[in-house]
């Protein structure tokens, strides 16, 4: 459904929520993807279901297709769960990032217990890589080739593939994957290489001595498992910009940032700008093709299991309720594609650039979608003064309305619509962007509306 029909559709049913874009419309409107983990055995839950499904454009699975799950005894492949995402994805229109083919952990016990001879091994490794990739052709867009196959200074870690056969098997292994699918994208994913430090400059080093051999690798993985109010997202920037500058696509592949539990109000926004943080970084990047979450719910997360005490590390609550978090990724991608100089389209030429702004704000007024009855409307709002909290105000047209909007509290009186704040998005940087949307009802609104900021009218941005 293009996005126009699934707006209208959603005005139709008249739910307040539901005319805010999804978060995978927020994230197409700038090129990138936006991705979950899927845990199968959640699949038959309607309510996970239809949030990975409408929020999300890209699925990974969070075990389906790691080697003890797939080759469970030597030879014997085990697709279902596998096949059970592809297919969801095919259903739901999303992309299938693969994840993982060559992993020192959750290897099937023939495998981790069993003593092979350097060659054999090799053999095991390809044939596995191989008939993965080659079960998944075409399906699979990104495969997760090797995963963590470094230690935290830097070395290689000393897995089962390593002792044996030395860094040889990271070529091997991504020489088969792309003779089993050429038009699928070959990743090296890790974690703590989020910024720049001795692991992320060794996965770096290797990284160039595999182009150097020209070995088919196409992009770095980065986890980013983080923790509240512990994110640089310049220093993470930085980090994505120097992989890409090797000339290879960069991805966030498994973003979910814990906190000590319970979580309280400031702890939750400080998550979101930390979430917002990691979304920017990526947005920064042209190479940063896409963001995955490990994890729609604080319910479903391995977080509290791996870290006693920690979690609430996902954009939904236990309940499946949108967290701060999920605002702020939402918001991320919306300022990026309503920024002109951003990522994203350029926002249309507003019809009316209204009087001379005061110079301190600029305002873009975009209706994304009309209809007989009503309209969808994005406004981004760039203002020259740090904010500390923020007032909008513009004016629609006589008997138009306001239904229900996001990232802001809403009120109207007569045309006079008055938008203020969300609890996560009102600290502006002096040259950064707020944005804000809504539905209207009785009529559309008109593209390029003047706003104000704070009693001051801002010019057309
Ligand atoms: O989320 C996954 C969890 O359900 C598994 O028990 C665990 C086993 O190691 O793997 C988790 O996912 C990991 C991912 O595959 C690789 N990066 C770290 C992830 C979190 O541990």
């Amino acid at each position: 459904m293009s996005a126009a029909a699934a707006t209208l559709a959603f005005g139709l049913a008249g739910t307040s929520q539901a005319a805010a874009p999804t978060l995978r419309e927020a994230a197409d409107a700038t090129g990138r993807f936006i991705g979950t983990a899927v845990n199968d055995g959640l699949l038959n839950n309607s309510t996970y279901r239809n949030i990975a499904a409408s929020e999300f454009d890209s699925v990974t699975a969070e075990n389906a297709m790691k080697w003890e799950a797939v080759e469970p005894q030597r030879g014997q492949y085990n697709w279902a769960g596998g096949d059970r995402l592809v297919q969801f994805a095919q259903q739901n229109d999303q992309l299938v990032y693969g994840h993982t083919l060559v992993w020192h952990s959750q290897m099937p016990q023939w495998l981790q217990n069993g003593s092979f001879s350097n060659s054999e091994l090799r053999t095991i490794m390809t044939d596995h890589v191989t008939t993965q990739v080659g079960r998944y052709r075409g399906d699979v867009q990104r495969w997760d080739v090797v995963n963590e196959a470094f230690n935290e200074d830097g070395s290689l870690r000393q897995s089962k593939f390593y002792q044996q056969l030395g860094e040889s098997y990271i070529a091997d292994a991504f020489r088969a994957a792309r003779a089993a699918d050429p038009n699928a994208k070959l990743f090296i994913n890790d974690y703590n290489t989020e910024v720049r430090n001795a692991k992320s400059d060794g996965l770096f080093r290797l990284v160039q001595r595999l182009k150097s051999q020209g070995v088919p690798i196409d992009g770095v993985g980065f986890q980013n498992h983080l923790i509240v109010g512990n994110v640089n997202g310049s220093a993470i920037q930085q980090n994505l910009q120097r992989f890409a500058d090797l000339g290879l696509e960069v991805v966030i592949t498994e973003l979910d940032i814990r906190m000590r539990t319970p979580s309280d109000s400031s702890k939750l926004q400080q998550q979101a700008r930390d979430y917002r943080a990691v979304a920017d970084a990526c947005l920064a990047v042209s190479a940063c093709s896409g963001i995955t979450v490990w994890g729609i719910s604080d319910r479903d997360s391995w977080v509290p299991d791996t870290f006693p005490g920690e979690g609430d590390a996902c954009p939904w609550d236990g309940n499946y309720q949108p967290k701060p978090a999920y605002h702020a990724l939402l918001t991320a991608f919306t300022d990026a594609a309503g920024d002109p100089g951003g990522p994203g389209e350029d926002p249309e030429d507003p019809e009316d650039p209204g009087e001379p702004g005061t110079g301190s704000c600029t305002a873009v007024f975009t209706v994304a979608n009309r209809w007989a009855t009503g309209s969808v409307v994005n406004v981004t709002v760039r203002t020259t003064q740090a904010l500390n909290g923020w007032r909008a105000e513009f004016d629609l047209p006589s008997g138009v309305t306001v239904a229900n909007g996001w990232n802001g509290g809403f009120s109207q009186s007569g045309a006079r619509v008055t938008v203020t704040n969300a609890a996560y998005n009102g600290t502006v940087a002096a040259g950064g962007t707020f944005s804000f949307g809504f539905q209207t009802n009785g009529g559309a609104a008109q593209d390029g509306t003047a706003v104000s900021l704070g009693g001051q009218r801002c010019a057309a941005g």
